[in-house]
């Protein structure tokens, strides 16, 4: 199978790695890579350009069975990812995301026009990275989900935790930018916003739910201080970035979690999620950020897709 990768930053050189390793049972390689720079032909552990050319000229250019989006997230428009996902439907390319932006954005319509093309879109790497979050919802098949809820970002856990040992904010974010644990731009991390992103994809998925990243209330850590964690602290419980979603409310926020909630025990940057559905209550814990996991998302999505065993 041949693999257009959009970006090829941390996660995607991470990819490529993994892709060499697993290369047999994959039976994938990479026949091109598009960043912002342009378009580089065939496969090279660093980026040079071949030539100028829009991410869908790309896929013209390439033809590739399998778009592995690993582009940052752009939280205005989705672009240019979304134009590329509806492109490579058309003209029988699958996907695999774990780029968030596109179906923060535009989930239904993605998902339809997939389906309309009889393609395929894998997306475990944009929630909860490797920790199989999505691909688990695909073997809780017919129960009815009554509600969500985890600690959905690496690099806020990871912060909260560090700041609750006592150490500084800024050094732990300085950290978690250096473990390739946040974002591009960090901001998205801090206000909630990739949470809120990946709390929407849940959202559709298994509520349901018609909603995109900005129908709902999201609050980041930007505005606790020192003083509040360590107040919570004193009481015997800490304070967490909760995404939360059932049938009637959605939200992202930091909540006091006491000590006996399975919550309370997710720190560093491991990332949990509790599904309930009508049957029965599953959680999952797991790292949420960095490289190699978010990378390893990729992969499993890919061996799904090809049902290469
Ligand atoms: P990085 O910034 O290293 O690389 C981005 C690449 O995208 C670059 O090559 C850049 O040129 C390319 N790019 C940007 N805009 C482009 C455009 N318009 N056209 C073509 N190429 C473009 O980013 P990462 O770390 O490699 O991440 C890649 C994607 O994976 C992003 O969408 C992330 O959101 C996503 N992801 C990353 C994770 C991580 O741990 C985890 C899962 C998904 O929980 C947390 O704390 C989260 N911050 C991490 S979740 N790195």
């Amino acid at each position: 199978r041949k693999l257009l990768l959009i970006g090829y930053g941390n996660v995607g050189k991470t990819f490529r790695n993994f892709l060499h390793k697993w290369k047999e049972e994959l039976d994938a390689e990479i026949v091109g890579v598009v960043t912002r720079r342009g378009l580089m032909m065939g496969d090279s552990p660093e980026f040079r350009k071949d030539a100028d050319v829009s991410v869908t000229d790309a896929i013209d250019k390439v033809k590739p069975d399998v778009l592995i989006d690993m582009a940052s997230a752009n939280y205005k428009d989705g672009q240019p990812s979304l134009s590329a996902y509806f492109h490579a439907f058309e003209v029988g390319a699958d996907v695999v995301t774990t780029n968030k932006a596109p179906l923060a954005i535009r989930y239904f319509e993605i998902m339809e026009n997939a389906k309309k093309h009889g393609r395929k879109i894998g997306f475990q790497g944009t929630v909860m990275s490797g920790t199989p979050s999505i691909n688990l919802y695909k073997v809780l098949p017919l129960a009815k989900v009554k509600k969500v809820r985890g600690i959905l970002n690496g690099t806020t856990n990871f912060i909260l935790t560090e700041m609750y040992e006592g150490r500084d904010f800024s050094e732990a974010l300085s950290e978690a930018k250096r473990l390739g644990y946040a974002e591009e731009d960090p901001t998205v991390d801090l206000n909630g916003f990739d949470a809120g992103a990946k709390l929407t994809i849940l959202a559709n998925l298994m509520l349901n739910k018609k909603v995109k990243i900005g129908d709902f209330q999201i609050k980041g850590i930007e505005d606790l201080k020192l003083d509040d964690i360590e107040e919570a602290k004193r009481r015997g419980s800490k304070i967490k970035l909760i995404a939360y979603a059932d049938e009637k409310e959605i939200s992202v926020r930091p909540m006091e979690i006491e000590a006996n909630d399975p919550l309370f025990s997710i720190d560093g940057v491991e990332n949990s999620l509790e599904v309930t559905n009508e049957v029965q209550r599953v959680s999952i814990r797991g790292p949420g950020a960095g490289p190699e996991t978010a990378a390893y998302a990729a992969i499993s999505d890919l061996f799904i897709i090809n049902g290469t065993k």
